[in-house]
């Protein structure tokens, strides 16, 4: 071998192992965060790659649903995940979430405990709590007249064609049944098949299932939507002929938690970024871009005069007494299920 040729395979070898370990580096390095969608600033999430020299990659989902199908069908390589309430129920039960190192989140001590012990995850043993928020309904108020009070504006014939719904099986199911009086975490077969079949005689009405519905409401393609509140507060900023209101028969109040999948590539990133969101001054951000509650006490001192008292963001006592937090149901689980399923196909 002459010697330009081994000086050139050196030199090859060289830079190989250059990348090889740039590459590891870098990779121990990258958080991935699987989220719903607009629950990070990019200024946030700046300050947090400045701090660490870490790169944060953000995906997205549209429901718990989706979330915990991903992660049961094996998909891996998320450091972060964002459950509701009763997914961190199901993503336990199923393995699917680390147990917390809590020496590694210092700030978790920021936490008000009326946000923590939950029935979800009694000992916050895979969860951290971040925001929370109710569903309701959001609407046009330069169209729609009266204001809504009751579900039953999402069957009003008036608005037909104008209408969405959440493409979310717990909060749809859940509309019906408080639109008949029923608790949103029923059992019962005989309840589970009259709200189907209520919202089945929706479907002629409802121009799309979308559980993203800024775009709708901003873009103006219905006038109607059920919707989670900070997103309607959101778009109202910019559009404030948007209105939110919980309906009088009672609705959905959801807590939307931090967690790291069990197995995840970098579970001490993970949790050095769980303890940066719980920082007082960096969730009251949160709080002021999602329009969402955040589970942090001090964080309040943060937030504009504005949002400090908003009461579509902090419902007063008689709005809260009217909400119910949806739970796991095992076998019933199923008959949801079917019960969306047979929504959704039907003509
Ligand atoms: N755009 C983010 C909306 C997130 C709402 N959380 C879901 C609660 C489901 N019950």
């Amino acid at each position: 071998m002459g010697t330009n040729l081994r000086a050139s395979l050196r030199c090859a070898a060289i830079v190989f192992v250059a990348f090889v370990a740039g590459c590891a580096q870098d990779d121990a390095k990258t958080l991935h965060v699987f989220s719903w969608s607009d629950y990070f600033t990019p200024e946030i999430v700046a300050r947090f790659e400045a701090e660490t020299g870490a790169k944060v990659i953000l995906d997205t989902y549209e429901s718990n649903e989706d979330l915990v199908a991903k992660l049961q069908a094996g998909v891996t390589g998320y450091d972060v995940v964002l459950p509701s309430d009763y997914a961190v129920q199901q993503l336990a039960a199923l393995g699917l979430l680390a147990e917390l190192d809590k020496a590694n989140i210092p700030n978790f001590a920021n936490l008000d405990p009326q946000f923590l012990g939950k029935y979800f995850d009694a000992a916050n043993a895979h969860s951290v709590p971040y925001v929370w928020g109710t569903a309701g309904i959001g609407y046009d108020s330069s169209k729609v007249s009266p204001a809504p009070t009751s579900w039953a504006a999402l069957w009003d014939e008036a608005y037909a064609g104008e209408i969405n719904m959440l493409d979310d099986v717990r909060e749809s199911m859940g509309a019906a049944f408080k639109r008949l009086g029923y608790s949103i975490n029923t059992t019962d077969p005989p309840k589970i098949a009259e709200a189907r079949a209520l919202l089945i005689d929706q479907k002629p009405i409802i121009a799309s299932y979308r559980t993203e519905t800024d775009d709708l409401m901003q873009a103006k393609q219905v006038v109607l939507t059920h919707a989670w509140s900070g997103d309607v507060l959101r778009v109202a900023e910019d559009s404030p002929e948007w209105k939110y209101v919980v309906p009088d028969e009672g609705s959905t109040f959801f807590i939307d938690n931090l967690a790291i999948p069990a197995g995840a590539p970098h579970k001490a990133l993970a949790e050095s970024f769980i303890n940066f969101m719980l920082q007082p001054d960096v969730i009251a951000q949160v709080t002021a871009f999602t329009r969402y509650g955040n589970c942090v006490t001090a964080s309040r001192s943060h937030l504009p005069d504005s949002l400090k008292d908003s009461p579509a963001i902090f419902p007063p006592p008689d709005v809260l007494a009217r909400l119910e937090t949806i739970q796991s149901l095992g076998a019933a689980d199923v008959l949801y299920g079917e019960a969306w399923t047979a929504v959704k196909a039907a003509q």
